[in-house]
C-alpha cells in the first residue's frame, strides 16, 4: 500500500479550487472551439486528436480488467499510449530476489503492441509497492539491488519502451528537499546512479523522473525537482523527461501556472509529459486548461490519465476520469477532445523549445559585472518567451564573502511589467523593479549563487541589473 499516495497532504493554499483565470465557460469554449475548427477536420477519439499535433493520448491499464470488454473497447478505441497501473513495479516484476516475473506485466504490453499503442514503464526506483526481501535492504546491499533491478526490467524490454519513469516520488512534500526512505539513505547519489544505470541498460527509451504536487511552480516540491534537474543537465546526468502526475483534488489543485512549471522543465532541456491525470469531480474547464497547458508547450509530448473509467480509478469516489462507470463520455471527455482537435494538424511538438536556453545557464557572472570581494553580482536570461510575454531566471552571485540578504534591481527598457515572480519578493513602480531575497534564499555562502525567476508581460529583454547585498 502507499501509504504517501493515500495520504496526501491536504493543503490550504490559495483557493479551494484555482479558477482558470478569464476561462470560458465550458460551453463557450466549445462553441470557441467548433467556430475555429474546419468542418470534418475534427479527430473523433482522444489518440487520434492528440495525434494531429504529435502528441500521444494514453491511459493507465490494470492486467485484471482486459477481461472486462467495455473496458477493452473503450481503452482500445481512445488511447494509444499505455502505462501498467502496478504491474511493472518492483513488487511485481521481482517479488524474490534476483528472480523476475513479467507475467502480468507482459500480458499488458502485448495487448498494448498488438493494438498499435506505445507504452510508458512503471517504475524502477520508488520508496513504494517494494518487495518485502527490498524493504529489508539498506546500505551497499540494497544500492546493488535497485541496480540490479534496474538492468533486469530494462534488458527484458530492451528497445520496446518508450519512456521509463526511472525514479518516481523521491521528493519531500513540504521542504523541496528528499523524501526519507531506505533508498534515499543508501546516499543522496542514488538517483543519479539509477539514471545512469538506466541509459546504460537501454539507450533508446527516454529516461524520466515522475512525481505528483510538482504542478504548482510556486511550491517548494516543485522548485527542489526543478533545481534536481537542472543540476543533472549541467552535470551530464542523463534525464529526458519530467512526468507530472497531476493527480488534482482540493488538497492539491490545478494552478494555472502549470504552464510556467511545464515551460519552465522544458527549457532546462528536457521533454515533459503529464503522466497520471486525474481531477477531483472531473471539471471540464479544468481538464481542459491542462490540456492546453501542455499542447502551449512544445516539448510536452502528451498526456496519461490514470485509468479509464471513475470506476477503475485508485480514487473512485472523486469520479476523477473522463468516462463514467457504465462507459459514458463525460462533459470532462467532450472538454478535452475539443481542446486537442482545437490545435489541428498544422502545430506539432518540436524538439526544442521556441527559444532555446544555454544548456548550462550562466551561474558565473557576466564580464564586467564580476562581484567585488564581500559583494554580488545578478546575471539575468531569458527562459522561454511567447508573443506578448516571456520568462527570466536571474541569478545572484556572492563575492568572496558569503551574503546575507539580497537586492537586485533594473529598469525595463520597453514597458515590460511582472506578472509573476518566485523565489524573491518584488516591488518598485513605473519601470523600475527591486527584488529582494525570500525568507527562504537570502543566505548564499561565498562563491555560491541562487536564482528567482518571473513571467512578464511585454518584449523578452535583459536589462542591465545592480546587485546589493542586505
Ligand atoms: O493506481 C495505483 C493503485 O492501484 C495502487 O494501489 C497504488 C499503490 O501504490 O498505486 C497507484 O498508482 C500510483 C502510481 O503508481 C504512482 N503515483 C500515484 C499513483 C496513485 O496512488
Amino acid at each position: 500500500m502507499d501509504s504517501n499516495a493515500t495520504d496526501r497532504p491536504r493543503r490550504s493554499r490559495g483557493p479551494a479550487r484555482a479558477l482558470l483565470a478569464g476561462a470560458l465557460g465550458v460551453i463557450g469554449a466549445i462553441a470557441a472551439v467548433s467556430l475555429s475548427v474546419p468542418a470534418g477536420a475534427a479527430e473523433s477519439t482522444l489518440g487520434a486528436a492528440a495525434a494531429q499535433s504529435g502528441r500521444y493520448f494514453g491511459t493507465a491499464i490494470a492486467a485484471n480488467k482486459l477481461s472486462d470488454s467495455t473496458y477493452v473497447s473503450i481503452a482500445n478505441r481512445e488511447f494509444n499510449m499505455i502505462t501498467a497501473e502496478n504491474e511493472m513495479k518492483i513488487d511485481a516484476t521481482e517479488p524474490n530476489q534476483g528472480q523476475f516475473n513479467f507475467t502480468q506485466a507482459d500480458r499488458i504490453y502485448n495487448w498494448a503492441v498488438q493494438n498499435g499503442k506505445r507504452v510508458r514503464g512503471h517504475t524502477l526506483a520508488w520508496h513504494s509497492q517494494q518487495p518485502g526481501w527490498m524493504q529489508a535492504l539498506s546500505g551497499s546491499a540494497l544500492r546493488q539491488a535497485m541496480i540490479n533491478h534496474i538492468n533486469g526490467v530494462m534488458s527484458h524490454y530492451k528497445g520496446k519502451i518508450y519512456a521509463w519513469d526511472v525514479v518516481n516520488e523521491a521528493f519531500d512534500d513540504g521542504s523541496g528537499g528528499r523524501r526519507d526512505s531506505n533508498l534515499q539513505r543508501t546516499g543522496n547519489d542514488w538517483i543519479e546512479v539509477a539514471f545512469r544505470t538506466a541509459r546504460a541498460a537501454d539507450p533508446d527509451a527516454k529516461l524520466c523522473y515522475n512525481d505528483y504536487n510538482i504542478e504548482n511552480w510556486t511550491w517548494a516540491k516543485t522548485q527542489g525537482v526543478y533545481n534536481m534537474v537542472r543540476d543533472f543537465k549541467q552535470r551530464g546526468v542523463p534525464i529526458d523527461c519530467v512526468g507530472f502526475q497531476a493527480h488534482f483534488n482540493s488538497g492539491s489543485p490545478y494552478n494555472s501556472n502549470f504552464r510556467t512549471t511545464l515551460q519552465s522543465f522544458a527549457a532546462l532541456g528536457v521533454d515533459v509529459q503529464i503522466t497520471e491525470l486525474d481531477i477531483e469531480g472531473a471539471s471540464p474547464q479544468t481538464y481542459a486548461a491542462v490540456v492546453n497547458d501542455c499542447l502551449a508547450v512544445p516539448r510536452c509530448n502528451g498526456i496519461t490519465v490514470w485509468g479509464v473509467r471513475d470506476s477503475d480509478s485508485w480514487r473512485s469516489y472523486q469520479n476523477p476520469l473522463l468516462f463514467d462507470g457504465n462507459g459514458n463520455k463525460k462533459s470532462a471527455y467532450n472538454a478535452v477532445l475539443n481542446a486537442l482537435n482545437s490545435v489541428g494538424p498544422t502545430t506539432s511538438p518540436s524538439p526544442t523549445p521556441p527559444v532555446s536556453p544555454s544548456p548550462t545557464p550562466p551561474v558565473s557572472p557576466s564580464p564586467g559585472t564580476s562581484p567585488q570581494p564581500g559583494g554580488c553580482s545578478a546575471t539575468i536570461r531569458t527562459v522561454n518567451s511567447w508573443p506578448g510575454g516571456f520568462q527570466s531566471e536571474v541569478t545572484v552571485q556572492a563575492g568572496s564573502a558569503a551574503l546575507n540578504g539580497w537586492t537586485v534591481s533594473w529598469s525595463w527598457p520597453g514597458g515590460q511589467s511582472i506578472t509573476q515572480l518566485w523565489n524573491g519578493t518584488v516591488s518598485g513602480s513605473g519601470s523600475s523593479v527591486t527584488v529582494s531575497n525570500a525568507p527562504y534564499n537570502g543566505t548564499v555562502p561565498a562563491g555560491s549563487s541562487t536564482t528567482f525567476g518571473f513571467t512578464a508581460n511585454g518584449s523578452a529583454a535583459t536589462p542591465t541589473l545592480t546587485c546589493t547585498r542586505a
